[in-house]
């Protein structure tokens, strides 16, 4: 039994997408932040960044969405999230889960919280930085899936797509959604046409983007 410490759209998304696909049995927590509940100190004790998701394994708590679809994917190998160890196309899973982690994870973090960086509102031209970084790594992945998709490895879904979906469907307020790169698009609706998809917005009561 797995606990998710949740907060629906948020960077929970893909833990509790991967949870959904392999049918673990688990439970759900909504960490409040009308109430500011992820600086609280009993949340603190399971997650010091004050941040979601938190999954609590085996009665220990981790935290980072990546790591944890990663931790996921290999605890249920049965369920096809992750190619297996060793072979080439498990490299280019972990190429793929670091870069959207890495090179996306941080950039929206910095669009949706300007506090981080200790102002209010961005000042445009960090605004823009921001955006460029978002839209070249979009541009990436688009350059990527066009000759080698329609997912990230090839003809078949893996978890990595998951997180893919999840940072996409984070841009659809910004000046230029993910949706706007055709194989970004053909991705996301091949995802969104998932079960798990639908049965997460069923759940987090999202309905925004939802196909
Ligand atoms: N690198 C972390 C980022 C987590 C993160 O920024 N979570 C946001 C929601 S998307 C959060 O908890 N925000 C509440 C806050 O910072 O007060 C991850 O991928 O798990």
């Amino acid at each position: 039994m797995y606990t998710l410490y949740y907060s629906p759209g948020t960077a929970s998304m893909v833990v509790h997408l991967a949870l959904l696909e392999i049918g673990a049995p688990h439970r759900m927590e909504k960490v409040d932040f009308s109430r500011d509940a992820q600086h609280m100190p009993e949340y603190l004790r399971l997650n010091p960044r004050g941040q979601v998701p938190t999954l609590v394994i085996d009665g220990k708590p981790y935290f980072e969405s990546a790591a944890l679809l990663m931790i996921l994917a290999e605890r249920h190998p049965e369920a096809g999230l992750a190619p297996a160890v060793g072979s080439a196309p498990r490299a280019d899973w972990y190429q793929w889960v670091v870069f959207f982690s890495n090179a996306l994870g941080p950039a929206y973090r910095q669009w949706f919280y300007p506090s981080d960086l200790g102002s209010a509102e961005h000042p445009p031209f960090v605004r823009d930085a921001l955006r460029q970084k978002i839209e070249d790594a979009w541009s990436l992945v688009d350059a990527h899936l066009a000759p080698h998709g329609p997912y990230m490895l090839g003809s078949g879904f893996s978890g990595v797509d998951l997180l893919a979906l999840m940072y996409m469907r984070w841009s659809r307020n910004m000046p230029r959604p993910a949706t706007e790169w055709p194989a970004l698009r053909r991705l996301a609706d091949l995802l969104r046409a998932r079960p798990s998809w639908k049965r997460l917005y069923e759940i987090e009561g999202l309905t925004d983007w939802a196909a």
